[in-house]
């Protein structure tokens, strides 16, 4: 049976205006105190998104907007991935799900309320889940992401619960363009439509972030990019909320398919290609920090951003888990993960200085199939994603991430997945695997994209540095011609699920 998913997860911040952090390294020229905060999350950190997992926990399934982008039918998704949640939990259920996932995966260092609705329209649920949280597991961040509409309303609940890590969905400071986005709003006991509906949208969550950012709470905003809808206005937004202390903006793809029975869906809407995307993230970047490594996931995720071990953590599981909390043993084992970062960042440097002195205009992009901890560790066949990084004299950036069918099912290769793979490489001049076979290895050729094994198991940017010192030695003797690549798709099946 097909199903629909449902959301999302996300984030918001406030507080210290250009600083690393969506897809920059290390504390670079931030505050300590907002280092302290972003350094082991791994929505507001790119490098700590390869070491530390978050989980959310689906307490909130009622919503108090539509988003044209949304199902309520499978629940919905309030900036995301359409996804299935396959429970909803009480807070109770939801602390024991915590303190099980947090005993098995130590590196878990955050948990967010993401959904399946709006977190601020099931206040009473939300916060009791918090409430709990923070007494049996204090070292645990937490995390929240809502609409903003009913946001102002719970900013000093949010401050005294100690979450300093607010995510808002923000897709438009005008309500003309609001309009095409939200058909209602349901606020103050009455449903606004149309324009009314989005200019009560927009001034509540515009309020809700100058609240949030007064009071020293990290603010992330989220945005989906909506081609021909709000795609030239997210560089509007993208002003309006740094000047009202955003840390970190995320602007994240539509996903838009019939089969998602949403609006979009139904109307053709597309979504941007992968390089529409990166152009209009390109373009906000100077303004202030992207999070380019959303993985825009469901209301239950559990682990890394990019793997998802929800199914281990069922609510019938967890009863029969013998859960021992031990805020030691993790402390130790995110010890050991923080020495691991600390050599990937060390690699990466060493290979950095190297280039010192290089100039050239050419840049490139590089797929890498990984498993996580920042090695090239996942052989191509089994790769559900890969991860892209940008690479020029300037060093290695991670820019994105292509969602892929598996090429290997059950160990054969599949013709069809291949095709599919390629087109959501096809801007990319290599890609990094641990291990690869004969039939793709040629298939990628053919299409122009270099497999790369000599690298498994090592780090991602020190590799790719390496990698593309001697592409620029090749296309120095002539061996290969450099040619700019074309675009490559976003999947849109990808929350379909069997
Ligand atoms: Fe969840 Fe969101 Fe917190 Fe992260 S997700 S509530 S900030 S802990 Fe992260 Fe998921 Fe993207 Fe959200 S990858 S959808 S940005
Ligand atoms: Fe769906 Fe509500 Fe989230 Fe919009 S805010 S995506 S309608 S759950």
């Amino acid at each position: 049976m097909q199903k629909i998913a449902d959301h999302k997860g996300c984030g918001s911040s406030g507080g210290g205006g250009k600083s690393s952090c969506g897809s920059s390294a290390g504390q670079g020229d931030l505050a300590p105190e907002i280092w302290e905060k972003v350094k082991n999350h791994p929505c507001y950190s790119e490098e700590a998104h390869h070491h530390y997992a978050r989980m959310h926990v689906a307490v909130a399934p009622a919503c108090n907007i539509q988003c044209n982008y949304c199902n309520r039918k499978y629940d919905c998704a309030n900036e995301s991935r359409p996804g299935v949640v396959s429970e909803k939990l009480t807070p109770e259920q939801a602390a024991k799900k915590v303190l099980a996932v947090a005993s098995t995966i130590p590196q878990m260092t955050v948990l967010g309320i993401a959904g399946p609705g709006d977190p601020l329209a099931n206040p009473e649920k939300t916060f009791k889940t918090f409430q709990l949280i923070s007494e049996t597991a204090p070292d645990i961040k937490l995390c929240l992401s809502t609409n903003g509409l009913a946001l102002p309303d719970h900013v000093d609940t949010i401050k005294a619960f100690n979450v300093d890590h607010v995510t808002i969905t923000i897709n438009m400071v005008d309500p003309d363009i609001g309009a095409e986005i939200y058909p209602w709003v349901f606020f103050n006991h009455k449903r606004y439509t149309g324009r009314d509906a989005a200019k009560i949208l927009t001034e509540r969550q515009l309020q809700g972030l100058e609240m949030l950012t007064e009071r020293g709470i990290l603010c992330k905003v989220n945005s989906v990019m909506i081609p021909g809808v709000n795609d030239a206005h997210l560089v509007e937004v993208n002003k309006a909320v740094k000047s009202r202390g955003a840390f970190l903006h995320n602007i994240m793809p539509l996903i838009s398919a019939p089969e998602h029975g949403t609006v979009f869906g139904l109307n053709g809407q597309r979504g941007p290609t992968a390089q529409e995307l990166k152009a209009l993230q390109d373009s906000c970047e100077g303004e202030m920090n992207m999070m380019r490594h959303c993985r825009q996931c469901r209301a239950d995720a559990v682990g890394l951003l990019g793997e998802d071990r929800s199914a281990e953590f069922t609510t019938e599981k967890i009863m029969t888990m013998d859960v021992k909390y031990d805020s030691e043993t993790r402390k130790a084992y995110q010890q050991k993960v923080e020495q691991e970062r600390q050599a990937t960042v060390a690699a990466k440097n060493l290979e950095l200085a190297t280039l010192a002195g290089e100039r050239s205009d050419i840049k490139i992009l590089i797929a890498v199939a990984t498993k996580g901890g920042g090695r090239i560790n996942e052989h191509f066949g089994h790769a559900k994603e890969f991860q892209v990084y940008e690479v020029g004299t300037d060093g290695a950036k991670f820019v994105g991430h292509r969602r892929v069918d598996l090429y290997c099912q059950g160990g054969y290769g599949e013709e069809d997945s291949i095709e599919t793979i390629i087109r959501a490489l096809n801007d990319c001049t290599a890609v990094f695997v641990a291990k690869i076979g004969h039939c793709p290895k040629d298939s990628l050729a053919e299409a122009g994209i270099e497999p790369v094994d000599r690298y498994a198991l090592e780090y991602i940017e020190q590799s790719a540095i390496s990698y593309y010192k001697e592409y620029l030695d090749r296309v120095r003797d002539g061996e290969v011609t450099h040619v700019a690549r074309g675009d490559a798709d976003i999947r849109q099946g990808a929350f379909i699920s069997a």
